[in-house]
């Protein structure tokens, strides 16, 4: 282990005003090391990223750098809340921890009574990615044999395709992206999203002349800073692949002394692949075979090309499939050999977390039901293969996430949410769409408010962040909450007698990475296994410690509580896998709703910054498609598919290829007119084989509003 102490940067010259180390917690791979400054009033001002961070590198993104703006926003719920007027009214009256807390637990316990503990249903996400904050609801879950939560709304494509071929998820250090001589940001909108990306791949740019190839579906901000941009249509990542590892067998650039030794099944990919000519993959990306040629052609004669590969890309039902195609790439080419070469798609995989104390594994029942997060809306209006064979879902219970505007199906979500027989509480920072269809809504702490342990999807580091300053009001941190309804609930588990640091403490011995004491004072450490490790130059993750290019769908091992989505009929080997919603004569256009640059998801939407950044929740059309549909700038576009439709303003955009719409979102559902959010038109369908939402696939009409 690696233990690196690094001092605070210069103190500033205001003598009231603390400059004290924290964490980013937000659901985003940079997990940025950050400077708060905390002033004498107990309020935080001006947040920096880390200089002495070696990935951070004093980077962080707008909206973070002016947390305080949403800290202490004048809406940020500070008391509990019980509701007066009908579900949905926004009628609510302050009540006192005491009787909120009361009537969760009785709410809960009343559901239990009536139709057995799997009629509970506590429903998480990422709204901070603090191990404790986050997961610790999963205590409370086990101890009570309450209905499981299969987490798949986010990674469960992406990591599924990722580990069918390299069997672990990890990959080369992404710093060494400064040491790379080809940069290819794969389905990714860093630049938006993960900000960090930009500045290792730039730097790379700049002391070695390397070149930045971006592949996306439309001109993002990313690909505005490209050398070589890649516009391809939505969901045939597949296809571009295929055709770059055709074009390294074919011109003799592939390296077959690394694939004897590292793949298996790779004389049946070369045959495989023989008819995945630049031509055949022209046709279904929508990229002239003349690029695809070049690229490719780079990508076999530089030796470190690097791979970073995004989440975007496999939002789409062949998602998985997508994924394991492109990691195939650096395989083909032997780049995985080279400082600056090989991929990293995620490092979560490197922790190796014990969790036995935050998620109360032990008491963990495999027999109890699992239900799906992103069927959230199936579930909750009953749809029988979503239950699982279950009762109905009577109570819910929230924290860190915002489902009535993020889960696909929204039509499905509200009418759940709008069940009279339906408990729901939420805790919850604001007034979110979720927590407006609650009947209870509790006040959270934010990350400077309490202590939390923090691992990075971008980047090797253990992080603490500790609590700055006391709360507003009377916000309480999720472990309090989570503790305080087990007491309640007569649920036992020694982590609920536990403060969150003694948690802490307890995880970093078990996974033998030190104390909380040692973690605090070094602020963050970094793990990064060493290189041959991390290249996969030790074997990759599998058993034969090969990389699979036939892989085994059903053994991905991700754990979900089956296979989903036609996985029985994943092709077997790197293709374009047709599954995803073709354009068609009633829905002509593939509508992409990509992240918003200001937002996180719904985070940051209540700050007015963000929302005046990113204005009215709109579509980017290509002028000839709008000229052809009759709409104009500013117009209002009714875009239905067929699961619903929602009104979004007109932005013509000519980065995006003919017939490919983009939203960039998650605008709160009530600021869209008629106040129906963009996931009213996504499909909860899960993505074979382990399931999660395909957000970028959908086939859509537009007529003028
Ligand atoms: N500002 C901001 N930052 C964020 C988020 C946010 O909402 N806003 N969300 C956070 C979260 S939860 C996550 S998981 C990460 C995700 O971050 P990313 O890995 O960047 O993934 P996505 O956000 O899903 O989409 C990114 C890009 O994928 C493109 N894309 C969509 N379909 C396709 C396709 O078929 N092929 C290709 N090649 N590209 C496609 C989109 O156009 C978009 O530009 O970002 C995190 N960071
Ligand atoms: N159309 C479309 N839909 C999408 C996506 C897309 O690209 N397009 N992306 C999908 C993806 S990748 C993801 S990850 C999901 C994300 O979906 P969510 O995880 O629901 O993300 P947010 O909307 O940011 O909601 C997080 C909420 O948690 C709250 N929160 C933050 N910290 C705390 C805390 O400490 N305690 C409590 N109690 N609450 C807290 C925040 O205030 C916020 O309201 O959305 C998915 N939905
Ligand atoms: S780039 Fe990501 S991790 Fe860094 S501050 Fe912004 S949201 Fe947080
Ligand atoms: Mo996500």
């Amino acid at each position: 282990m690696n233990t690196h102490v690094a001092p605070l940067s210069p103190q500033l010259p205001r003598t009231d005003v603390k400059v004290r180390a924290s964490v980013c917690p937000h659901d985003c791979p940079s997990t940025c090391a950050l400077e708060v400054e905390v002033g004498a009033d107990g309020r935080i001002g001006r947040v920096r990223g880390a200089r002495d961070h070696s990935y951070t590198a004093g980077v962080i993104c707008a909206k973070v750098a002016r947390y305080a703006e949403r800290a202490h926003h004048p809406d940020r719920l500070t008391r509990p809340l019980v509701r007066t007027g009908p579900k949905g009214s926004g009628q609510f009256a302050p009540v006192s921890w005491d009787e909120a807390l009361d009537r969760v637990a009785d709410g809960l316990a009343d559901a239990e009574r009536r139709h057995g503990a799997e009629a509970v249903w506590p429903y998480y996400y990422a709204g901070t990615m603090g191990l404790v904050m986050r997961d610790g609801i999963n205590r409370l879950t086990h101890a009570k044999k309450y209905s499981r939560f299969f987490s798949s709304i986010c990674v469960n494509p992406a990591w599924s395709g990722y580990l069918a071929g390299a069997g672990r998820l990890s990959g080369a250090d992404p710093r060494e992206m400064a040491q790379s001589d080809l940069v290819t940001l794969w389905g990714t909108n860093a630049v938006s999203t993960q900000v960090n990306v930009m500045t290792h791949a730039v730097q790379a740019r700049k002391a070695r002349g390397a070149k930045i190839a971006v592949v996306d579906v439309y001109r993002t901000p990313t690909m505005e800073q490209a050398d070589i941009p890649l516009l391809i249509r939505p969901g045939t990542d597949g296809a571009l692949a295929c055709a770059v590892m055709h074009v390294l067998f074919r011109d003799d650039l592939a390296d077959r002394d690394y694939l004897a030794r590292f793949a298996r099944d790779a004389d049946e990919l070369e045959a495989h692949l023989s008819t995945r000519s630049p031509q055949w993959a022209a046709a279904i990306t929508g990229l002239p075979a003349e690029e695809i040629e070049a690229y490719a052609r780079l990508v076999g004669t530089v030796p470190r090309a690097y791979f970073r590969i995004g989440y975007g890309f496999t939002r789409s039902r062949n998602g998985a499939v997508a994924m394991h195609s492109v990691a195939s790439i650096p395989v083909v080419s032997g780049a995985w050999q080279h400082v600056g070469g090989g991929a990293a798609h995620s490092l979560s995989g490197i922790y190796g977390w014990h969790k036995r104390m935050i998620e109360g594994l032990d008491l963990r029942d495999p027999r109890t039901r699992a239900l799906d997060q992103s069927r959230i809306g199936p579930i909750l209006v009953g749809e029988e293969d979503a239950l699982a064979g279950g009762p109905p879902v009577h109570a819910l219970f929230i924290q860190n996430t915002n489902p009535v505007a993020v889960a696909p199906e929204q039509d499905k979500v509200r009418a759940g949410f709008a069940r009279e027989d339906l408990f729901v509480a939420v805790h919850e920072h604001f007034m979110t769409d979720t927590a407006r269809m609650a009947d209870v809504v509790l006040p959270a702490t934010m990350f400077t408010e309490h202590d939390d342990l923090y691992q990075a999807g971008g980047h090797p580091h253990i992080q603490f962040g500790p609590k700055l300053v006391e709360p507003p009001g009377e916000c309480r941190s999720n472990h309090d909450v989570v503790c305080a309804l087990a007491a309640r609930l007569g649920a036992a588990h020694p982590g609920f007698d536990m403060s969150a640091r003694e948690i802490i403490d307890w995880t970093l011995r078990e996974t033998r990475r030190g104390t909380l004491d040692e973690l605090e004072a070094a602020r963050f450490i970094d793990i990064a296994p060493p290189f041959e490790e991390a290249h996969f130059l030790t074997g990759f993750g599998h058993r034969d410690k090969r990389f699979h290019f036939a892989p085994d769908w059903s053994a991905t091992g991700l754990p979900a509580p089956g296979l989903f989505g036609p996985w029985q009929e994943m092709p077997a080997l790197p293709d374009h896998w047709a599954v995803i919603e073709e354009a068609n004569a009633d829905y002509p256009f593939r509508l992409v709703t990509a992240p918003a640059r200001s937002f996180l998801n719904t985070t940051f939407t209540e700050t007015a910054t963000s929302a005046e950044r990113e204005g009215p929740p709109a579509l980017m059309i290509h002028p000839d498609d709008a000229a052809g549909l009759g709409l104009a700038a500013g117009d209002g576009a009714r875009v239905e598919s067929a699961r619903g439709a929602v009104v979004l303003k007109v932005r013509l955009f000519d980065g995006l290829r003919r017939g490919v719409v983009v939203s960039e979102q998650i605008q709160p559902n009530r600021a869209h007119a008629g106040g129906r959010g963009i996931n009213t038109l996504t499909g909860a369908d899960p993505v074979a084989p382990v399931g999660g939402a395909a957000f970028h696939d959908n086939r859509v009409r537009i007529a003028k509003a």
